[in-house]
């Protein structure tokens, strides 16, 4: 969404162009969308569930739930380890799950799609195998300061090691990232860059092209934090020219424990191996160890094969839906959110980015936001409350926790409405 509200409002919804092909968008049907999500069908303390917390995890439609069923009631085996019936079908779910995500990201082969448990792993796994590998002692790791600590902590116990300084871009005090600062911290010791798509306590939709083009003139490589990207904006990796992008499954519609890092092949190849075990070997006896090829070779032990399959489904679903057609509807339900809730007295936004999407974060005077949490709950209104695992973040705007809302396409102005009678009405009782 940008920040220009009047502007995002006329073009939102069903009078959308579709940006690619330049003919008309399909109007956005919610209620037909919201009845292929089982679980939001249900009340909460008597109300029913506005559910809110999207940017923690998204609900699940039933042809994500069914591909799991189905997986499990037709086809369970292990993979890449049997010739029986179920062990190859297993395996060529699993591979055709890794195929149909490389195509979904616009990656130029399956074998940059590793499968991982989530972001913080994928991200664990290059400052692990990557970092350690390219990181000595007086060299440079840049984030900013809006991170997730799953893209603060994997960098800062990589430095520690190192004797190697972690440097932090700044935001404003809308939460755009200081492009200039970034610029000028790149220089002939930074090895690594490592950003978020988009925020997941802001909002901000990071200025991914212009980082890596900086980024490049210094020949550093760029890591994408993509755990609250991909639900809501089209990628194309090889279009953004990342090394690595990293995401969950479970905040794309996907089920839990399974996520993805992409990397580029050639860099994956000179990676050495993150987890050491079955099925990323070529070869192993007491004396001499040979690793598979990529993806395998990152890919130890027993994966979560029903997850893959799953994730695989949930991309696919978000294709259906139309990344040319549910952002704008979730940039419409976003700007009347921030217009309702402003409305509200003593309630503060923290985080106005230019370019922001489907989270509002909000502090309101002398009430704290735990006490508004489990106050919405009773409203049946779930939202999140805390620091959000960005501490740093809660720090540079001098607050201790906030509440947020985080929306889905699934949302709607109704649950948006139950959100603020909620808070109007804890309001009453704390003043
Ligand atoms: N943010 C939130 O409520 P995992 O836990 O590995 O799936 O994702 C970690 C992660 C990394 N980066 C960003 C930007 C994230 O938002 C998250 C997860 C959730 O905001 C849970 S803390």
């Amino acid at each position: 969404m940008s920040n220009d509200k009047s502007n995002k409002m006329e073009t939102a919804g069903a009078s959308a162009l579709d940006g690619r092909s330049g003919i008309a968008a399909k109007p956005f049907d919610v209620a037909a969308v919201r009845a292929q999500f089982p679980v939001l069908h249900q009340n909460v303390h008597g109300q029913p569930l506005a559910y809110l917390d999207n940017a923690a995890t998204s609900q699940k439609p039933a042809v994500v739930i069914d591909a799991v069923r189905t997986y499990y009631e037709k086809d369970n085996a292990n993979i890449h380890r049997a010739v029986h019936t179920l062990s190859e079908r297993a395996t060529s779910l699993y591979e055709g799950a890794r195929r149909s995500i490389q195509k979904a990201i616009g990656a130029s082969s399956s074998k940059e799609v590793i499968f991982t448990r989530g972001t913080t792993e994928s991200i664990n796994l290059i400052a692990a195998s990557y970092g350690r590998s390219v990181l000595s002692e007086g060299d440079e790791v840049v984030i900013s300061t809006m991170e997730h600590h799953s893209n603060i902590v994997p960098w800062f116990m990589l430095c520690e090691e190192k004797g190697a300084r972690l440097r932090v871009v700044p935001i404003d005090d809308k939460g755009d990232l200081d492009l200039d600062a970034f610029a000028g911290m790149l220089g002939p010791r930074t090895k690594i860059v490592s950003m978020c798509h988009i925020s997941n306590t802001l909002g901000t939709i990071n200025p991914l092209k212009e980082i890596i083009r900086l980024a490049r003139e210094h020949n550093v490589c760029v890591v994408v934090d993509g755990a609250q990207g991909i639900p809501h904006v089209k990628i194309n990796v090889n279009e953004l020219d990342c090394d690595f992008y990293a995401f969950s499954s479970h905040k794309a519609y996907g089920p839990t424990g399974t996520g993805v890092l992409y990397g580029k092949q050639h860099i994956l190849e000179k990676m050495p191996p993150y987890q050491g075990g079955g099925d990323m070997i070529a070869s192993v006896s007491f004396d001499k160890i040979t690793y598979a090829d990529v993806p395998a070779k990152f890919e130890a032990g027993t994966p979560n094969i029903a997850g893959s399959i799953g994730l695989a489904a949930a991309l696919d679903f978000l294709e259906q839906l139309d990344y040319g057609v549910f952002p704008d509807y979730e940039d419409e339900l976003l700007a009347y959110a921030h217009d309702q809730l402003q409305q509200l007295d003593g309630l503060r936004i923290i985080g106005q980015a230019k370019e922001k999407t489907s989270v509002i974060s909000f502090i309101i005077d002398r009430i704290h936001p735990h006490d508004i949490g489990t106050m919405l709950d009773n409203e049946g209104v779930a939202v999140r409350t805390g620091h959000h695992c960005t501490q740093p973040l809660m720090e540079r705007f001098n607050v201790p926790a906030t509440t947020r809302a985080s929306f889905s396409f699934y949302n709607t102005r109704e649950e948006v409405d139950q959100l603020v009678a909620g808070l109007k009405k804890i309001m009453k009782v704390f003043r």
